[in-house]
């Protein structure tokens, strides 16, 4: 069984990468069994980011690690939130005031001009030092709602319309979120890659 560390300390992108993971031949670890301390995110870009935190959890648990940094692009917001999606409404901001905020900002902008994605990107480490990390994208189209539906996924997954689906990210069985979104695409890309 393959060891890896998972560095995040989003409770909601942790549940949906172990679901993906199950079955297969790989433990991952949360980074809070090992009290990784929480670095600050100071890249501009997801993909920096994501390094960040997977060196950060390599080097203080000596183990393989995964980090995934991820966020949602609103185009008549010219990208924002992006890279600071998790404190959009401010420092340690929770869903709820995130996704107000943004409903605030968008509240004149009309359906059309409401198109959106999320972006995921995953890295791992095979350690703290590796040159090589193995880097994965995936990507997330649809639009905003005008008010939350649904109760499951977290963060803006209650105003995020899946266009073909004609649900909200909330509404979905989780084990469908996982097959369209951002992250499921990511971590199969990553899974092939490893493998
Ligand atoms: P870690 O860095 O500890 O992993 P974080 O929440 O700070 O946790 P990010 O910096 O990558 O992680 O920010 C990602 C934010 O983007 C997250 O807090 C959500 O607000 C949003 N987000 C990302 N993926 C999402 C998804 O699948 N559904 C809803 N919102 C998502």
């Amino acid at each position: 069984m393959k060891r890896i560390v998972l560095a995040s300390n989003n409770a909601g992108k942790a549940r949906e990468i172990s679901e993906m993971l199950e079955g297969l031949h790989i433990e991952v670890l949360p980074q809070s069994a090992f009290g990784v301390p929480e670095i600050e995110e100071t890249g501009l870009t997801f993909v920096e980011n994501a390094i960040l935190k997977a060196r950060n959890a390599a080097q203080h648990t000596g183990l393989p690690a995964i980090a995934d940094d991820s966020g949602l692009e609103v185009d008549a917001l010219d990208g924002a939130p992006g890279i600071y999606s998790a404190r959009y409404a401010g420092p340690g901001a929770d869903d709820r005031a995130n996704l107000e905020k943004l409903l605030a900002d968008l509240a004149d902008v009309p359906e059309p001009q409401r198109t959106a994605r999320f972006q995921c990107f995953m890295v791992y480490m095979r350690h703290a030092l590796d040159p090589t990390p193995v880097i994965c994208q995936g990507t997330w189209e649809g639009s905003i709602l005008f008010a939350p539906r649904g109760t499951h996924g977290f963060g803006y997954d209650p105003v995020f319309l899946v266009p073909r689906r004609n649900c909200s990210g909330a509404e979905l069985a989780p084990e469908v979120k996982n097959r369209l979104s951002h992250r499921g695409q990511a971590l199969r890309q990553l899974l092939n890659a490893l493998t």
